[in-house]
């Protein structure tokens, strides 16, 4: 497979590198594309080094797969074209997710909705990735009614500029701020801009991505996104009712059998999911698995992935493989 990256200089482009080389992806020759600032640039794969191409070089090189993380506004601009070259682009930003002629993928979960018409194909929000995975195989069994999330969100999820405000803050030295306060020492409760119904973007892309993605309108979801001084991953404290009643044993047992999703919760041994130990692996972390003593067949979890990964990279790359074993490239 001809792979092109875009955004290959940025954060989660990183990542997707390293990904790709990490699972042996079966790149015959590697594109890596980003802002005409760094064409030229080299970067590394698998111990070889790349130049850097601009993104009309990267559409006429007519790749089979293009990986995008670079922002909404270069995905909107650039994807058509590249899809219009014939290449399939699986794009990490918001900019098609909610469109109703694209795909919003989880692999794990509705990558059988996928055809070869589909040439651009959203990857969902990272939050809500880590959330529906685990969501998924419950409203299966149970049928979800309304789900209420809160979140605790990595400075990584903003991108560099963020984790260079983290450090000048620890050091003591003032420079560029990504957020409008202080990260150390703060809880920020505003991800993204604001709406116009008062919830910020990330709590909104909660709401309307969980329902593209489980098929399903009338789950209601409620959210509060907070931005922590954490660089692991997200985490995210789920509050879930269901139509039907569950056993918490049972709960257990069907979420140790998905796929993506591994199950730490065991209060004898203070064992629950954690961003420092979730930090580099591609599976989402679930513990906490209690009843919601105060309303009926009401469950509650913590959930945590690592952003960069099955929040971004890793699932991109996940759709690419499907796409490849069911032949749809
Ligand atoms: P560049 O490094 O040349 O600016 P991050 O989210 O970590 O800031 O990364 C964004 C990625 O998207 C970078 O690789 C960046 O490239 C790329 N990018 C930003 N704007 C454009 C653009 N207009 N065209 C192509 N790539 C872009
Ligand atoms: C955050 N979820 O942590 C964001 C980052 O729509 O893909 C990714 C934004 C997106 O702030």
């Amino acid at each position: 497979m001809r792979i092109a990256v875009v955004g290959a200089t940025g954060m989660v482009g990183e990542v997707m590198l390293k990904v790709l080389a990490e699972r042996n992806f079966p790149v015959t020759e590697l594109i890596p594309v980003a802002s005409e600032r760094s064409v030229g640039k080299e970067i590394e794969y698998k111990g070889k080094k790349y130049k850097v191409v601009g993104m009309q070089t990267a559409v006429d090189m007519k790749a089979d797969i293009a990986l995008f993380s670079a922002g909404g506004d270069t995905s909107l601009e650039w994807a058509p074209k590249f899809a219009a070259a014939g290449t399939t682009v699986i794009d990490n930003s918001s900019a098609w997710r909610m469109d109703p002629t694209k795909k919003l993928i989880v692999p794990e979960i509705n990558a059988s909705e996928l055809t070869a018409a589909d040439k651009i194909i959203a990857n969902p929000n990272c939050s809500t990735i880590q959330m529906v995975l685990v969501l998924a195989p419950l409203h299966k069994k149970y049928n979800i009614k309304r789900v209420i999330v809160s979140t605790y969100q990595s400075i990584t999820g903003t991108g560099v500029k963020a984790v260079q405000q983290l450090e000048n803050e620890y050091a003591g030295v003032s420079g560029e701020m990504a957020y409008k306060y202080p990260i150390h020492r703060n809880a920020i409760p505003q991800c993204d801009s604001f709406e116009e119904n008062g919830y910020t973007k990330e709590e909104m892309k909660l709401v309307r991505e969980t329902k593209k993605i489980l098929s399903d309108n009338t789950i209601a979801v409620t959210a509060t996104a907070v931005r922590v001084p954490i660089v692991g991953g997200h985490s995210e404290a789920v509050n879930v009712e269901f139509s039907n009643d569950f056993d918490l044993n049972e709960v257990r047992n069907i979420l140790h059998h998905t796929d993506g999703v591994v199950v730490q919760d065991n209060n004898d041994t203070y064992t629950y999911p954690m961003p420092m130990y979730a930090q580099g692996k591609d599976d989402v972390f679930v513990g906490r698995i209690r009843r919601d003593e105060s309303q009926e067949n009401t469950l509650n979890m913590w959930i945590v992935a690592d952003n960069l990964r099955k929040g971004a990279a890793t699932n991109t790359i996940q759709i690419a493989e499907y796409l490849i074993a069911a032949k749809l490239v």
